[in-house]
Order: C-alpha cells, then sequence, then structure tokens
C-alpha cells in the first residue's frame, strides 16, 4: 500500500477535468497509551504516524462537496454545504466527510465567509482502514482542512506548527463533530491527527484541550499488527464503545457521590499521585470504590483510574529512555483492557502473547479494540524477531510523524 502522489494528481485531473490546487496530508495514529479514558477527561499518549490520508481538492464555487476515493467500493458522493447537512445511511463512508462539514459550516472557525463553499475532492491513503489507526478521524481532518482552505485562509502549509491555537480550536470542534456520526468519541484522535509532531508521540490533555511533545527514544520501534477483525465504528462496534462510555460515567459518577471526591479522575493523572501520599489516597479510592460499586463498574472504574495512572509512568519513562518499563505499562494496559474492560477478543489477546514471546517489551491492542490492530514496542536490534512472530497479523514499522500539512500545488 504505497502513495502515488502523480497518480493521485492525475486521477483527480481525469475526474474533474482541471487540476487540484492543494493537497491535504493527515496522518493516522496509534494510542500507545491511555485507552478508553479521553472520553473522561483523562490524558492520553498517541503518535501521529507515517501513514495518512491524502485529499487533492479544488474549489468548485458550487456550493457543494464532490468526493470520491481511490479505494475500491467506496461510491463517489455529493451534497450541498447549505446546513443542515443530513446523515446517509449507517456506516456509509461519507458520513465522516458530513461530520467534518456540518461542524466546519456551523461552527466558529469560518465566521468571515460569504457564502458555502464548496470543493471537489479525490482521497487516497497509504493508511489501512479499520484497523484502528483512525482512518476515519483523518478522513474528518482532511474534510475540515479543506473547507478551511476553500473559505481562503492562507497560511496553512504547516498549519498546526504556525497556528496551534487554531489547530486546538479545530480538534476541540472536529471532537463534538465527529459524534454526527454515532459515536460518543472522546478527542484523542482528531488532536493527534492533527497536532501529532515527528519523532515524538504527543501528551493530550483535555477541558481545555493542550498538546505536549513527548520525544521518542531513536532506538524504540513500534510494530502494528492487524488482528483480521476490522475495528469498524457502525453497528455492534458502536454499541459497545457507546455503553463503555455510559459504564465509565455512571461508575465515576457513583463513586463520585458516595465517596465526595469529584476530583479523582484528575488526581490519578496529577503529579501527586507519584508521591507516597497520593499513592495512599489512589489505593484508597479504589478500596472504597470497590464496597459501593457492582463488580462491573467497580472493573470499568478500576481500568479508567489505573489507565490514567500507567499513562503519567509511561510518559516518564518514554522521556527517561526506559523501554522494559514503558513495555511492561503497556503490557498492563492491554490485560486491563481485556479483563477489567472488555474490550479485547481472542485474537488480539493471542497476538500479544506472541508478541511477548518474540521479544518485544510490551504489546498491547490500539484504539477502541473489539477487532483492530496491536503495537507491539521492541528494540531495534529485535525487530526483526518480532516482525517474524507476528507474520500472520502482517506487521508493520511505524514512525512517529508530523501533524496535518497542506501543500499548494
Ligand atoms: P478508534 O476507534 O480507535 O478510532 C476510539 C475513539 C477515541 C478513543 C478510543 C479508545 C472516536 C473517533 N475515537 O478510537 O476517542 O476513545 O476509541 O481509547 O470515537
Amino acid at each position: 500500500m504505497m502513495f502515488d502522489r502523480t497518480m493521485l494528481l492525475q486521477r483527480f485531473e481525469d475526474m474533474y477535468a482541471a487540476p487540484p490546487t492543494h493537497v491535504i496530508r493527515v496522518p493516522g495514529r496509534v494510542n500507545l497509551i491511555g485507552e478508553h479514558i479521553d472520553y473522561c477527561g483523562l490524558s492520553v499518549l498517541p503518535m501521529a504516524i507515517d501513514r495518512a490520508v491524502w485529499l487533492a481538492l479544488r474549489p468548485n464555487h458550487l456550493e457543494k462537496i464532490r468526493i470520491a476515493t481511490t479505494a475500491v467500493g467506496f461510491t463517489p458522493a455529493e451534497f450541498s454545504t447549505l446546513t443542515p447537512i443530513v446523515t446517509g445511511q449507517p456506516g456509509d463512508w461519507v458520513n465522516y466527510v458530513r461530520a467534518a462539514a456540518e461542524t466546519i459550516l456551523t461552527g466558529n472557525l469560518l465566521v468571515h465567509r460569504t457564502s458555502p463553499p464548496g470543493f471537489d475532492a479525490l482521497i487516497d491513503a497509504d493508511l489501512p482502514l479499520a484497523m484502528g489507526l483512525s482512518s476515519s478521524s483523518a478522513l474528518v481532518v482532511a474534510t475540515a482542512l479543506a473547507l478551511v482552505v476553500t473559505a481562503g485562509m492562507d497560511d496553512l502549509e504547516h498549519v498546526c506548527e504556525n497556528n496551534p491555537s487554531f489547530c486546538l480550536e479545530l480538534a476541540d470542534e472536529l471532537a463534538r463533530g465527529e459524534r454526527y456520526v454515532g459515536t460518543a468519541g472522546g478527542g484523542m484522535d482528531q488532536a493527534a491527527c492533527l497536532m501529532g509532531c515527528s519523532e515524538c508521540a504527543i501528551r493530550v490533555d483535555f477541558d481545555p484541550l493542550a498538546v505536549t511533545p513527548v520525544p521518542v527514544p531513536p532506538d524504540w520501534s513500534f510494530v502494528i499488527a492487524h488482528s483480521g477483525d476490522k475495528a469498524e465504528k457502525s453497528g455492534a462496534a458502536q454499541q459497545v464503545y457507546n455503553r463503555r462510555t455510559e459504564e465509565a460515567r455512571r461508575a465515576a459518577q457513583k463513586a463520585w457521590n458516595i465517596l465526595g471526591e469529584p476530583e479523582c479522575f484528575q488526581m490519578a493523572s496529577d503529579e501527586g499521585l507519584r508521591s507516597y501520599e497520593g499513592l495512599l489516597e489512589y489505593t484508597d479510592i479504589l478500596e472504597k470504590s470497590k464496597k459501593i460499586l457492582d463488580s462491573t463498574s467497580y472493573r470499568r472504574f478500576r481500568h479508567i483510574l489505573t489507565e490514567a495512572r500507567r499513562v503519567s509512568h509511561a510518559e516518564e519513562a518514554m522521556r527517561a529512555g526506559k523501554l522494559a518499563q514503558f513495555g511492561k505499562l503497556l503490557t498492563a494496559s492491554h490485560r486491563s483492557l481485556q479483563d477489567d474492560y472488555e474490550v479485547s477478543t481472542h485474537q488480539l489477546d493471542a497476538m500479544v502473547d506472541t508478541a511477548l514471546a518474540s521479544g518485544a517489551s510490551g504489546a498491547r491492542l490500539t484504539g477502541a479494540g473489539l477487532g483492530g490492530s496491536i503495537v507491539a514496542i521492541c528494540p531495534a536490534n529485535n525487530i526483526e524477531n518480532v516482525l517474524a512472530g507476528l507474520s500472520y497479523g502482517t506487521p508493520f514499522i511505524v514512525r512517529p510523524s508530523e501533524g496535518a500539512t497542506v501543500s499548494l500545488i
């Protein structure tokens, strides 16, 4: 799966009888740690990767979006940019495009425009779809940037490097906007796709949204391998995802009400937690909540609290170049997702075991789970063994990458 820019430009021209004016590149992301906690407002540690969605566009002055993709089986679409924009069938890929359009056209970012913008677009990707690598959020971000370009905003080349406050606002709006497709998601993916940073993972904090680069040691390697089950967020997987967000909220609310500790979520990722007192308090919260929550709610709550703590320890380990420690935290995260949050599958569990047996320092499912991929981390000198062990999951290496970019043709 290789991206061919010349081919994209040529096919665009063949399709729309004029060359594109811009190409937008939006990377996917691998979430390294901090799974199923962004929607609780807790910090996460994803990394934008060197696989991306590419969108070639040309403003069309027709007040409509016409969009197609080079991927087989995705029907081209067109719709008016007059809002409200009506959702298509559940599972329709164009819903992500509509989500971005509705968000941007009804939001505050394009206040100076005079008429609804429209554009023609062709999409290509070297980012595999439905693998838990945020191809859908990359599409949402790419569409949003296409509207921003069409509205005439300049200086977009390294949009987030040059204008971080614009990108933070955009990421926030798009996180809310992507819920248009029916998933009650958090804000990790849009922030990572937009604001990733080369050679770095990023810590994403919420309320308010903030992104902090965390340098990835150059001798750490990340391998992605696919479980064979699609991580599609429509139908049953979407229902389980939305149920988990509800369960998490209810468990936290109940614990808060009874323990009177509304700030306990923040505490889990707080500096203070690393201190002796903080740790005591943390154990205390878990013990007390065990007495008041039913067993399922308790396990959901335990995942959230322990995962938040693992994120802050993982950031520390990454900054200190402690691979073994980082790897252990990844594997512990997987076990928690497997046992407490129940979003793993036998196939994902088996792949994590294979990765570890092949010499990975740690491995876990990445993304929402219930299919999709694992990420394994290993020292660069052991990568061949890990790739060979995971060969049945068509493994590939990913590198940290910068976030979205816009280039003029
Ligand atoms: P995926 O399905 O991997 O793109 C989803 C959510 C994230 C986060 C993770 C679980 C969306 C767009 N993304 O990611 O916000 O909650 O699950 O950590 O809903």
